[in-house]
């Protein structure tokens, strides 16, 4: 019997618990010439405003020892020339699209899914992206405070796909937070975005990124990411997670799904090899056959199980 990887979040059934992460594999159908997009869960594009955005000065990506540092600051064509222009090459090739979204105030992200109305025929789902350090220097983190997040969820409502909340460990209220976002609509969280951090150039003496401080992911984060996903499934058993942060290989997402992730998202391996997310897919499998595990989903929030 072939395993059953499907899964489900919120009201949503996917054959695969493996999607990209918004930002790692650009807006639109860049990783198809590596990946067959309808063999993943969904792809998640980049963060999407209502209006075009130019995003941060360079330098804006740098390798750390455990992964990598980004000051990208939400370059985008802004919502409606990506649904003219990107969105049919994921149709055509038959992948489940979700729409990250942003905006600097609630009501940016009020005209970020109002832009959206039109193609909601054409996605799965929209993530609010209430957590993108590189916003001011991470100053205003929406996904810092459950009142912001609260308002900016409320603001996405006239949705009518599923709204998940992406959210961020650069706080000690998550689970606060979850709980908000889920009170305001949310059907999923996905945790964690990147954590921020910075790096000082020692030949100039300055800050390196153009951006000055930036998100720093990869496998460095994933220990922060298991404990932020297992924190938020103990406490709030029955809102669905997607699972983000240094998932490299097969185990390194089994980890999250054992803490309670439905599905997970492959980022910064995508960056490394661009068929690190269907690797990933493959090894799952490969992993639940030699654990005789015949549905993936019997995995999930695994390590909360007592004896
Ligand atoms: O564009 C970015 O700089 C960015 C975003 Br929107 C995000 O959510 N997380 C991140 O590390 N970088």
């Amino acid at each position: 019997m072939p395993v059953d990887l499907s899964t489900t979040i919120g009201s949503l059934e996917f054959p695969a618990p493996v999607m990209t992460a918004a930002g790692t594999a650009g807006h639109g159908a860049e990783l198809s010439a590596y990946v067959d997009l309808s063999s993943l869960g969904a792809v998640v594009v980049k963060s999407l405003s209502a209006e075009p955005w130019p995003g941060n000065p360079a330098p804006r990506v740098h390798q750390t020892p455990s992964g990598m540092l980004n000051s990208v600051g939400l370059q985008g064509p802004g919502v409606a020339v990506w649904v003219r222009d990107e969105l049919p090459g994921l149709v055509e090739r038959g992948a489940r699209v979700v729409v990250s979204i942003w905006g600097r105030s609630v009501e940016d992200y009020a005209a970020a899914a109002r832009s959206l109305r039109a193609a909601e025929d054409r996605i799965v789902a929209v993530e609010v992206n209430l957590s993108c350090p590189n916003l001011d220097g991470g100053a205003h983190l929406f996904a810092h405070d459950p009142v912001a997040t609260t308002d900016v969820l409320r603001s996405t409502e006239m949705l009518e796909v599923p709204r998940w909340a992406k959210l961020s460990a650069n706080t000690d209220r998550v689970v606060e937070v979850a709980r908000a976002a889920q009170s305001a609509g949310a059907e999923a969280v996905t945790l964690i975005n990147t954590l921020i951090g910075m790096i000082i150039d020692t030949e100039s003496r300055r800050p390196l990124l153009g951006g000055v401080s930036g998100g720093l992911s990869g496998a460095a984060i994933h220990p922060v990411a298991v404990r932020t996903v297992y924190e938020v499934r103990k406490a709030i058993p029955d809102l669905a997670i997607v699972g983000a942060g240094g998932v490299t290989d097969a185990i390194t997402a089994i980890e999250l799904i054992l803490a309670g992730a439905s599905a997970v998202q492959v980022g910064t391996a995508t960056f490394a090899d661009p068929r690190a997310v269907a690797k990933i897919l493959d090894g799952l499998r490969t992993w639940c056959e030699a654990h005789e595990v015949s549905q993936l989903r019997d995995l999930i929030g695994g390590a909360h199980q007592t004896g």
